[in-house]
């Protein structure tokens, strides 16, 4: 059995869980008029209600105790101050480092690594301004107006959910696209209707290897000397985001537009590096730079506040005590604002492949659930989908509902019927409805007592279903960068209590590795025969067919 399982808090956790199974969240509320106040949290522009969970005092206690027992204050600090953390590649985590706006000194070996950061800022503010400004042109001379973004997973989801939040602060006349799957539909679709004089690729890779991104790198570039322009004008047209310079110049990346980054920094944890540009190009490097210092406050947040303010620690916790004592397996985020509709996307990277582990940082198998999935649509949408099986169904999800106070589009009272939904279900989940009331409900139609019968089973909603509110003042740069950075330090607190490394990937290096191995096989003249039976026949039914 594993210390974290065999230890007195987890245990005390258990039998805490028992008792509180015997009561629900109704029931608590109704004897708190303070709960709201108790268990709410308020950082700048961002308040943190997560009352209508199954807590009470004493559930929060034993959790900030599990916290402490796990050492967590130690390891806060050890990721802030460039230890490496992330054993299995030997480097230290450090995405916080790219925000520190202060530039406080942060050491990688004896190496001070913010004059480097510094730099790369300067040399991206630099590049965004003149093409903002027209400087930087396209080789027919005119304005820049479209970006691709060609990179995929950490270098494509952050930047892609970011100008999707973002939209309403995008220059004037920018548009951004983003390419990231290798099937030839993603690029060929994204490329029609281009101008090539009017466009910038920008190719997004950390390791300037991956097979789907020079895929499709290669094809935009074939397309665009195609349409138009001769080898030389590659340079006005294609930049690098890449702690690879030396792959982005073989490309033929002109070494004054590749943006580098660094080994600690993670792809999925990399939209604040280099990798950050198509944000800077899109809504402008000062609403960047603004996103960045909104991240740093959540940073500073996270480092100084006890932990019974830390909001990224609380969630962390809640999430704990469902996926581990309540056998919770998925988790829901359900955004109220449509420009965030590609967080649960974002976040599903983010959590999944930093948390989706088995075996401990001693190597040994894990007796415990780790990373829940994640998943979730915009609401009211997901009202219509899926919700249905967040109610009545036989798993319990706790679900992030996320709303924004100050929406940017108001037409009409669409912004009160949003927000009215988003508080009725909060309401509806942790409430349900009994059978007293469900009967009242059917009576009330003029219902007759068979029919009753008959339908009184189906009405009832068992409620007790936990959710957090978390209500954004205004769904700008500064505050999105404080939120997303909530959702990372929220993913490395639970990785620190389930002792796994949150920073490598060794399932997305498989994949990697796997497809490169069939490929030429897919080509060559003979059957394949060297898989087993289903892969043979699948390969070979393939080659046969086109
Ligand atoms: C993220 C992962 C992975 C990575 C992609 C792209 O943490 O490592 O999603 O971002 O595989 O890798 P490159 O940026 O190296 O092309």
């Amino acid at each position: 059995m594993s210390v974290l399982i065999n230890s007195a808090t987890w245990k005390q956790l258990v039998l805490h869980k028992n008792k509180l199974d015997k009561t629900d969240m109704k029931t608590m509320f109704a004897a708190d008029p303070e709960r709201f106040p108790r268990f709410t949290v308020k950082q700048k522009g961002i308040l943190f209600d997560y009352s209508k969970n199954i807590i009470n005092d004493e559930t929060i206690r034993l959790l900030f105790k599990l916290a402490d027992d796990c050492d967590l204050k130690v390891k806060i600090d050890a990721m802030f101050s460039g230890q490496k953390i992330n054993v299995t590649e030997n480097r230290a985590v450090l995405h916080t480092a790219l925000r520190n706006l202060r530039s406080t000194k942060i050491t990688v070996g004896s190496n001070d690594i913010m004059p480097g950061i510094n730099d790369v800022l300067s040399r991206m503010g630099r590049f965004a301004e003149s093409l903002h400004k027209g400087h930087h042109q396209g080789f027919s001379g005119k304005k820049i107006n479209t970006i691709i973004n060609i990179g995929i997973g950490g270098s494509y989801l952050g930047p892609a959910m970011i100008c999707g939040a973002l939209k309403y602060y995008a220059k004037p006349d920018m548009k951004i696209r983003f390419v990231s799957n290798v099937d030839g539909t993603d690029i060929i679709e994204n490329l029609k209707g281009i101008d090539p004089e009017t466009t910038l690729f920008v190719i997004a890779s950390k390791t300037f290897t991956t097979q789907e991104t020079l895929t499709n790198a290669e094809t935009a570039k074939k397309w665009f000397l195609e349409s138009a322009a001769g080898k030389n004008d590659i340079k006005s047209h294609f930049i690098a985001l890449s702690t690879n310079i030396d792959g982005a110049k073989e490309f033929g990346i002109d070494p004054k537009n590749v943006f580098g980054f660094w080994d600690w920094v993670g792809g999925r944890y990399s939209l604040w590096s280099a990798v950050g540009m198509s944000i800077a190009l899109y809504i402008g490097f000062d609403n960047f730079a603004s996103l960045l210092a909104g991240a740093s406050e959540t940073d500073e947040h996270f480092r100084t506040e006890p932990f019974e303010h830390n909001m990224p620690v609380i969630a962390a916790l809640l999430g704990i005590w469902y996926s581990n004592f309540f056998d919770a397996r998925t988790q829901a985020v359900i955004p109220y604002d449509q420009y965030l509709a590609r967080l649960p996307e974002y976040l599903q990277q983010l959590d999944m492949e930093s948390n989706g582990k088995s075996v401990c940082l001693n190597g040994e198998l894990v007796d415990y659930s780790t990373g829940p999935v994640i998943w979730g649509q915009p609401g009211t949408s997901a009202q219509h989908s899926f919700f249905q099986l967040i109610h009545q169904g036989t798993q319990m999800i706790p679900v992030d509902f996320i709303a924004v106070m100050n929406n940017a589009n108001k037409p009409g009272n669409h912004h009160d019927i949003l927000l009215s939904n988003f508080f009725a279900q909060t309401e509806a989940l942790m409430k349900g409805r009994n059978e007293a009331e469900a009967r009242e409900e059917l009576e009330s139609q003029g219902m007759d007592e068979t029919e009753i019968k008959k339908l009184l089973p189906h009405k009832i909603f068992p409620g007790n279903k936990p959710t957090n509110s978390i209500i954004l003042d205004k769904l700008d740069p500064h505050t999105l960068g404080m939120l997303v950075a909530m959702y990372e330090h929220k993913v490395f607190v639970q990785g620190a209590i389930w002792n796994i490394n949150s920073f490598d990937q060794w399932g997305v290096e498989l994949g990697k590795i796997l497809a490169k191995q069939i490929l030429p096989q897919l080509t060559a003249a003979e059957d394949v025969t060297d898989h087993d039976s289903s892969t043979n026949g699948l390969m070979n039914y393939y080659k046969g067919k086109h």
